[in-house]
C-alpha cells in the first residue's frame, strides 16, 4: 500500500529586531511589496513598508495566541461594537512590541524620520466618541490581561466625518482613511457569511418529522471579514479585531448590462455596498432608521455566524455555549443579536426554543452608556417586522414568555408590566431595544458607580425590580498605554527616573509619585514637561490657525463631544463674564488663560452646532480685543480625533469634566487629562465622583448641583429667571450673548439658545453659574501658587491609576465573562 506521510512544515524563523535586519526587511517591502525604489519613495511608501515589517512580528504572536486558545479549550470574549474609535496604531504597535528604539534606529539609517512617517497614518475613526474609544482601549487591555477576544464590528469606508470651519460653523466633510490603503488588515475570503433582509417566514416539518420556521429573505448581501491584529502590552497577547464589510452576492447583472442598463446593473452592488459605507452618526440623535437597524443586524449577525461556526468546530454541540463563549453587546446597537442568537439555535441548528433561550441569556451581557432616553433605541414595529419578519416572531415569543411568568408569578403593576415589554405600545407601538438587552443578558452594566445607581432607578427601574441581581457596575478606564506611554514620553521618562518602572506594567503602582508631589525639584521638572508640551500644542495651533498662544497661561481644555448635557455653554458663558470682568477691572492680577475646545456635533443637532459657532464668535471678539492684554484667549481646534487628543490632553493645566450631574455616564477624557497632570474643575457627575474619591478632595475643584439635586430641582419645577436676575454677572453675559455682541453680522443668532436657559434651563446651566464662576476663581487663586498647583497635579498622576482600562478589564473578566 502507498502511505503518504504527512510533511512536516517547519514554522517561520522567529524574526529578529536589530535596526539593521528591521532597515533590511523595511527596504526589502518597499522594493518587493510596494514596488518602490527608496531614491524615489514617498513618505507614505515609507510608513506602509514599515508597518508592515512590524506587521511580520506581531503575526507571530497572533498565531501562538489563537494556536492557544484551541489547545487549552479557554474561554473566548466576543465584544461587539458598532463603533471602534481607533485612531492611529503604528506607535501603539511597536511601543508594545518594545521596537521604540529599534524601528526609530532603522528608519533613521536609512534618513526617514519615524515621527513624519507617524504622523502620516490616518486616524481610524470608526466611532462617534466615548463609547467608541472605550471599545478601542478595551481591545488593548483584553490582550495586555491575557483575555482570549475578539472585537467585532464594521468596517466603514467612511469613519465619522471630517471638520472644518467656515466662518465659524461647522462643516462636515467626509474623511476617507482608506485612502492609501490599510497595511494593517487581512481579508478573510474564507471567512464569509449571507446576511438576509425582508422575504417571509415559512413554517415546515422536517424529513425527521421535526417542526422548522424557515425565514426566506427577499434580499441578501455578503458579510466579509476584515482582521487586525491587536497587541497588547509587551507583546504578550495578540488578539483580533474582525470588522465586517458589505459585498454583493453578484457583483454585476450581467443580463442588465448586456441589455444596455449599465447603471441598474450595479444596483445590487451599489445598495450592498452602501451598508457598511459610512459610520452612523448617532450620539444621541433619533436614529435614521432603515439603514441603521441593517447596519445593526448586519454586523450581528455575521458576527454570530462566525462565533457559532468557530464553536461547532471545536466542540461539537451548543450546550457548552455559555461556558465557553461571552458575548458583551456594547450598548443597544447590537442588541437584535439576542434574537438572532435565537433564530439560529433553533431554525438553522435546530434546537427547541426553551433550551435556545436559557443558552441565550447565559451567554450575553450588555453595557449601557447613557441614560438619556433618545438614546436608548427602539423600532418602529413595521420596519422590524418588514426588515426582519422572524426576529419580530422571536421578540414576540420571548416578551410572551417573559409578561406571562411576570403575571403568573410577581406581584407586578400593569404600568410596571407594561415598562417590561419588549413593545413600547403608546403611540406608535416600537420594539424597544434596551429591554431586549436587558432579558436577553444575564448581567447588566453601567459605567461609573453614579450611573450605575442611577439605572436602578430611571431608565430600567422596573426591570431591576423583576432581575435584581443582573445591574453591575464596571467603571470605565483608559489604556495608560496610549494615554500616558505614548502621547507623554517626558512625563513617562521622568516618573521612570522617579520611581523605577513597576507603574509601565500596572497603572496602580504610581502611588509612589506621591512621595515626590511637594519636591521642588521634582515639581520644577513636572512643570518642564508640562511646558514643553504646552509649546508642542501651542506649534500645532499656529500652523493649523494661525492664532499664537502663550504657553506660561493656564491652558483650560474642554475636549469631547458638543452636547448640551456636556455644557460646553456653561464655559463659553463664563468666559464672556470673565471676559467682562478682565475689562471692568484692568488693575486686578488676572490669571492668564487660553481657553481650548475641540469636539464635533452630530450634523442634525442644530443647537451643538450653534453653540460652536458661539465660541468662534466669542473668540473672534477677545482674540482681537486690545484691553485684555493677551489675559484671555478662546481657541476652537477643528477636526478633533484621538491624535488630536494625544496632542491636547498632555499640553492641560485645567480639565473641564463639567456636565449637568445625572447625565454623563462615566467620561473618559476626565480620566486621560487626570493622568497627566491636569488639574480637574468638575460637577459630581458620572466618574468624577470616583476620581474625587481616588485623587482626594483637595486635588479636584467640585461645584455644583449634584444628581439628586438636579432631579429635585426639575421635579419642583425650576424658575431659571429669578437665578439670573440674581446674577449680575451671569444676566450680563447672556444678555451680551443674546443681544449679538458677539455676532454683530445677525443679532440674533443666539436669541433662542439664551430664551432656552431663561424659560426652562433644562441644563441648569443658570443653576449652576455662579458656582462654576466661584470654582473657576479658586482654580485661579491656586494658579497663582504653582508649588501647591503642582503638588495637586502631580497627585493627580499618581493616583489616576486605578483608571486604568487593565482594571477594568479584570473585573469584566472575572465578574461578567468569567474568562481569562
Ligand atoms: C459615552 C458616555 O457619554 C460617556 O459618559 C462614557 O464615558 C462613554 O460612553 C463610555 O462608556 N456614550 C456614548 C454614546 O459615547 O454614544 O452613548
Amino acid at each position: 500500500m502507498n502511505t503518504v506521510s504527512k510533511p512536516v512544515i517547519p514554522s517561520p524563523a522567529p524574526r529578529s529586531s536589530r535596526p539593521e535586519i528591521l532597515a533590511e526587511e523595511i527596504i526589502e517591502r518597499l522594493t518587493y511589496r510596494i514596488g518602490k525604489d527608496a531614491k524615489v519613495a514617498k513618505p507614505h511608501d515609507w510608513l506602509t513598508a514599515t508597518i508592515l515589517v512590524v506587521r511580520d512580528r506581531i503575526i507571530d504572536k497572533w498565531m501562538a495566541s489563537t494556536r492557544e486558545v484551541y489547545a487549552t479549550g479557554a474561554k473566548r470574549v466576543y465584544y461587539l461594537s458598532l463603533e471602534f474609535l481607533i485612531g492611529r496604531l503604528m506607535r501603539d504597535a511597536i511601543s508594545n512590541l518594545g521596537l521604540m528604539e529599534e524601528v526609530r534606529d532603522a528608519l533613521a539609517s536609512l534618513g526617514v524620520d519615524v515621527n513624519v512617517i507617524a504622523g502620516l497614518e490616518p486616524d481610524a475613526a470608526l466611532g462617534n466618541g466615548g463609547l467608541g474609544r472605550l471599545a478601542a482601549c478595551f481591545m488593548e487591555s483584553m490582550a495586555t490581561v491575557d483575555v482570549p477576544a475578539y472585537g467585532y464590528g464594521i468596517r466603514y469606508v467612511h469613519g465619522l466625518f471630517r471638520q472644518q470651519l467656515a466662518d465659524g460653523w461647522q462643516v462636515e466633510l467626509p474623511e476617507n482613511w482608506l485612502a492609501h490603503g490599510n497595511p494593517w488588515e487581512f481579508e478573510r475570503r474564507e471567512s464569509s457569511y449571507e446576511i438576509g433582509f425582508g422575504g417571509s417566514v415559512e413554517f415546515i416539518t422536517t424529513h425527521d418529522d421535526q417542526p422548522r420556521y424557515v425565514w426566506k429573505p427577499a434580499e441578501r448581501v455578503i458579510a466579509a471579514a476584515f482582521d487586525t491584529p491587536a497587541v497588547g502590552w509587551r507583546g504578550k497577547r495578540v488578539n483580533t479585531l474582525r470588522l465586517w464589510s458589505a459585498q454583493p452576492i453578484d457583483p454585476i447583472l450581467l443580463d442588465a448590462f448586456n441589455a444596455g442598463d449599465h447603471i441598474g446593473a450595479l444596483r445590487e452592488s451599489n445598495k450592498a455596498e452602501s451598508l457598511t459605507r459610512v459610520l452612523y452618526p448617532a450620539d444621541a440623535t433619533p436614529a435614521g432608521q432603515e439603514l441603521r437597524l441593517r447596519q445593526e443586524f448586519f454586523f450581528s449577525s455575521a458576527s454570530l455566524q462566525d462565533i457559532l461556526r468557530r464553536h461547532l468546530q471545536q466542540y461539537d454541540d451548543f450546550t457548552s455555549l455559555p461556558d465557553k463563549v461571552a458575548i458583551q453587546l456594547n450598548d443597544t446597537h447590537p442588541a437584535v443579536s439576542v434574537a438572532e442568537l435565537v433564530r439560529l439555535l433553533c431554525d438553522v441548528h435546530g434546537m427547541d426554543f426553551e433550551q435556545a433561550w436559557e443558552i441565550t441569556r447565559h451567554t450575553f451581557s450588555y453595557t449601557n452608556h447613557t441614560l438619556l432616553p433618545e438614546a436608548l433605541e427602539s423600532w418602529p414595529v413595521p420596519l422590524f417586522e418588514r426588515l426582519l419578519p422572524r426576529h419580530m416572531q422571536i421578540v414576540y415569543a420571548i416578551n410572551a414568555k417573559i409578561l406571562l411568568d411576570v403575571r403568573k408569578t410577581k406581584n407586578f403593576s400593569d404600568s410596571e408590566i407594561r415598562s417590561i415589554s419588549l413593545i413600547e405600545e403608546s403611540g406608535d407601538r416600537r420594539v424597544r431595544m434596551g429591554n431586549l438587552a436587558f432579558i436577553g443578558s444575564h448581567s447588566i452594566n453601567g459605567v461609573s458607580a453614579l450611573h450605575t445607581d442611577l439605572m436602578k432607578v430611571t431608565v430600567f427601574a422596573d426591570l431591576h425590580k423583576l432581575y435584581p441581581d443582573r445591574i453591575n457596575n464596571k467603571t470605565n478606564g483608559i489604556t495608560p498605554r496610549r494615554w500616558l506611554q505614548q502621547c507623554n514620553p517626558g512625563l513617562t521618562g521622568l516618573i521612570r527616573e522617579a520611581i523605577g518602572d513597576e507603574f509601565l506594567d500596572d497603572a496602580e503602582k504610581l502611588r509612589p509619585l506621591e512621595a515626590h508631589a511637594s519636591d521642588p525639584s521634582f515639581q520644577q521638572k513636572f512643570a518642564a514637561i508640562k511646558r514643553a508640551n504646552k509649546v508642542a500644542l501651542s506649534n500645532l495651533v499656529a500652523s493649523r490657525m494661525g492664532v499664537k498662544l502663550d504657553p506660561s497661561a493656564m491652558f483650560d481644555i474642554q475636549i469631547k463631544r458638543i452636547h448640551e448635557y456636556k455644557r460646553q455653554l456653561l464655559n463659553i458663558i463664563e468666559a464672556v463674564a470673565l471676559y467682562d470682568q478682565i475689562r471692568s477691572h484692568p488693575e486686578l492680577d488676572w490669571v492668564p488663560r487660553v481657553k481650548l475646545f475641540a469636539g464635533k456635533a452630530a450634523p442634525s443637532y442644530y443647537n451643538a452646532k450653534l453653540i460652536i459657532k458661539l465660541i468662534n464668535d466669542v473668540a473672534r471678539t477677545i482674540n482681537n480685543d486690545p484691553s485684555v492684554r493677551g489675559l484671555l484667549k478662546v481657541v476652537f481646534v477643528p477636526n478633533y480625533n484621538v491624535s488630536l487628543a494625544e496632542v491636547m490632553v498632555p499640553a492641560a493645566d485645567l480639565s473641564e469634566q463639567i456636565s449637568t450631574a445625572g447625565m454623563e455616564a462615566s467620561g473618559t477624557g476626565n480620566m486621560k487629562f487626570g493622568l497627566n497632570g491636569a488639574l480637574t474643575i468638575g460637577t459630581l457627575d458620572g466618574a468624577n465622583v470616583e476620581m474625587r474619591d481616588n485623587v482626594g478632595e483637595d486635588n479636584i475643584v467640585i461645584f455644583g448641583l449634584r444628581a439628586d439635586e438636579v432631579a429635585k430641582v426639575r421635579s419642583d419645577g425650576h424658575n431659571p429667571r429669578a437665578i439670573i436676575e440674581g446674577s449680575r454677572e451671569l444676566s450680563q453675559a447672556l444678555s451680551a450673548i443674546g443681544s449679538g455682541v458677539f455676532s454683530p453680522d445677525d443679532r440674533n443668532r443666539y436669541t433662542a439658545l439664551i430664551d432656552g436657559i431663561y424659560s426652562h434651563d433644562w441644563f441648569m446651566v443658570a443653576a449652576d453659574f455662579d458656582a462654576y464662576a466661584q470654582a473657576q476663581r479658586d482654580v485661579d487663586q491656586i494658579w497663582t501658587n504653582q508649588s501647591d498647583w503642582y503638588n495637586k497635579t502631580i497627585n493627580n498622576t499618581a493616583r489616576m491609576g486605578w483608571f486604568s482600562s487593565d482594571r477594568t478589564i479584570r473585573q469584566y473578566a472575572d465578574e461578567i465573562w468569567r474568562a481569562g
